[in-house]
């Protein structure tokens, strides 16, 4: 991703205070605002819709340990990778038992009415949210490993979201078995930390106006990927010989 900053190279540095409210910015482009996401704290999804979003949203959450590995190989600083680590233990569970986010995602799909079978065999993954994700990851691997943090910073919007998001599921969804929604509840305590510190790393290491901008570019091109993910799930598959 070409980075052209928007200030002349010289501009002074933003205040701490000027650069968070430049990052908070970005939140009003957080894709719990998307339609797709309105109609579903509405109660207005089908169950069909719900598992296509499962189905394909498991792609997104099975490539968040690839992406932070990613980060973590182009990371050479100890401090920052034994921090950064835990994130992929959060995922993929500790050794040996049947822990981890991706674990929690597949008993959400099972609540939703989708055996782990066919969702880890990501048959119903749409062109859009791969290329989305695809993205995600590869812009992990490519770009310097500071602004492959900050890229994550969207989960500054992630717990007010998804409290929203469990509420109007056990309010609108009666059929959903409540301990499928383990996963996000996991969210409230996880995402706050995570992204308190995504955050204390950002305002540490980005001190030029340059570096400040390309965090918020990062967040930016972030958020944009979590919206053309969920303008795919929305749209549903629309190619040749797709069933429905
Ligand atoms: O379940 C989510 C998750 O584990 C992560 C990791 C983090 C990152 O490193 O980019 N972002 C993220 C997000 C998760 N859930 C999304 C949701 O709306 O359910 C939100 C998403 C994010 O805000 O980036």
């Amino acid at each position: 991703m070409t980075f052209t900053p928007t200030a002349d190279i010289d501009a002074a540095p933003w205040t701490e205070d000027e650069f968070v409210a430049a990052l908070r910015a970005q939140g009003t482009r957080y894709h719990d605002q998307h339609p797709f996401h309105v109609r579903m704290n509405a109660g207005e999804l089908s169950r069909e819709e719900l598992q296509r979003w499962v189905a394909n949203r498991y792609y997104y959450q099975r490539s968040i340990p690839i992406k932070d590995a990613a980060i973590l190989s182009n990371c050479p600083e100890v401090e920052i990778r034994r921090e950064w680590i835990s994130r992929i233990i959060d995922h993929d569970g500790a050794e040996g038992e049947s822990s981890g986010g991706i674990e929690s995602w597949l008993r959400l799909g099972e609540s939703l009415g989708v055996d782990r079978e066919t969702i880890r065999s990501e048959r119903l993954v749409l062109p859009g949210v791969r290329y989305s994700v695809d993205a995600y990851v590869n812009f992990c691997r490519q770009e310097p490993w500071v602004f492959a943090v900050a890229s994550s910073l969207t989960e500054l919007f992630g717990p007010g979201a998804i409290k929203v998001r469990l509420v109007a599921l056990e309010e609108h969804y009666p059929w959903i078995d409540p301990a499928g929604l383990e996963y996000f509840r996991s969210r409230l305590t996880l995402a706050p930390r995570d992204a308190q510190y995504a955050l204390d790393v950002s305002l540490e290491r980005c001190r030029t106006r340059a570096d400040q901008e390309r965090a918020v570019a990062a967040l930016s091109f972030k958020t944009d990927l979590l919206w053309a993910q969920l303008d795919a799930i929305d749209r549903g598959d629309t190619r040749p010989g797709a069933e429905g």
